[in-house]
């Protein structure tokens, strides 16, 4: 008996002890709904070596790769269900978990205020609610997006245009007469190369990270919205982070967070790129660039009101300008 009652003792240390040396560290696994060799997956690549070489012993991200491992879209569902800990993304590549996630376009101050005014708190309320995730981190802001078309017009009207679109763009290009196709980024080129389709939407950079620069002929000023590019997370997996864990990826956080303003050099340096690459600005005057932008806003407000009523509205106080 004695025996027997030393093996449980035993088997009771051991049992604590392993699952003390798991908690000890933890890889969290990521994916990412853009290719990969683009300029958010590099960019968080970068930040991703720094976390690990901070975080050995306490925690560490595997970056398991592109759409290949999961599909643009499948994304949200993956980190909702907990495939995967954490993916890189935006918020249209997940408008099948919730709605609400491409709202995140229209929103016109910076992160750091949204974490001080309650927006962020706001988005996490309902990230956690309704997608079983935390909306970790928004690492690109103060970036526009543009329509980039291969036909020419001198005013916002896209009657007779197929244009390549992302949940972002829906409203605001129909508004305008296009006929709307969605496309995953990794699948552009091809229909641009078929000719499926006329003309695209994105933002002012990254347009040479898939060689769509070889297909593209003029880009329309002014842009509109913030293209916002996030990390979330899976709920419980970040419940199951110890304190210091937690702690340490909050600040890894904060660290990428306060990189943001660099991607206003780097709108220029993508600008000067396309100019010297060959791409024409088409302009519109400064009354008609001023109908343009606002009827974005007011077609992507619409469109939010109409999924997501109070949430957006409540939205809109802490985040529209
Ligand atoms: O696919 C897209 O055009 C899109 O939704 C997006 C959002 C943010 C950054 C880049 C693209």
């Amino acid at each position: 008996m004695k025996i027997i009652l030393r093996n449980w003792a035993l088997l009771v240390i051991y049992l604590c002890a392993s699952s003390f040396s798991q908690a000890q560290e933890t890889t969290l696994r990521m994916v990412s709904g853009f290719p990969e060799n683009t300029k958010y997956v590099s960019y968080i690549q970068e930040w991703i070596t720094k976390f690990n070489a901070e975080g050995k012993g306490v925690l560490q991200i595997n970056f398991i790769g592109g759409p290949k491992a999961i599909p643009t879209f499948e994304v949200g569902n993956a980190v909702k269900t907990g495939v995967v800990d954490i993916a890189l993304a935006t918020g249209a590549f997940y408008t099948n978990v919730m709605p609400e996630a491409d709202f995140l376009k229209l929103t016109q101050i910076p992160i750091a205020e949204q974490r001080k005014n309650g927006a962020y708190d706001l988005i996490n309320k309902v990230w956690n609610e309704k997608g079983n995730m935390v909306y970790l981190s928004r690492f690109v802001e103060n970036q526009p997006f543009h329509l980039y078309i291969n036909k020419k017009i001198d005013k916002p009207d896209l009657t007779g245009l197929k244009i390549r679109i992302s949940p972002v763009y829906r409203e605001f290009f129909i508004a305008q007469g296009a006929n709307v196709v969605t496309i995953p980024p990794g699948e552009v080129y091809t229909a641009l190369e078929r000719g499926v389709i006329d003309g695209y939407g994105w933002p002012i950079g990254g347009i040479f990270d898939l060689n769509w620069n070889e297909k593209t002929k003029y880009r329309i000023d002014p842009g509109f919205y913030d293209a916002e590019v996030s990390l979330v997370m899976n709920l419980p997996s970040y419940k199951k982070l110890t304190e210091a864990q937690q702690k340490f990826l909050q600040s890894q956080i904060a660290a990428l967070e306060a990189q943001n303003i660099s991607w206003v050099k780097y709108n220029q340096e993508e600008i000067n790129r396309q100019a010297k690459s060959g791409i024409q600005t088409i302009k519109f005057d400064a009354a008609t660039s001023k109908a343009y932008v606002d009827k974005a806003y007011a077609e992507g407000w619409s469109n939010a009101m109409k999924q997501s009523p109070e949430f957006a509205a409540r939205l809109k106080s802490l985040i529209a300008k």
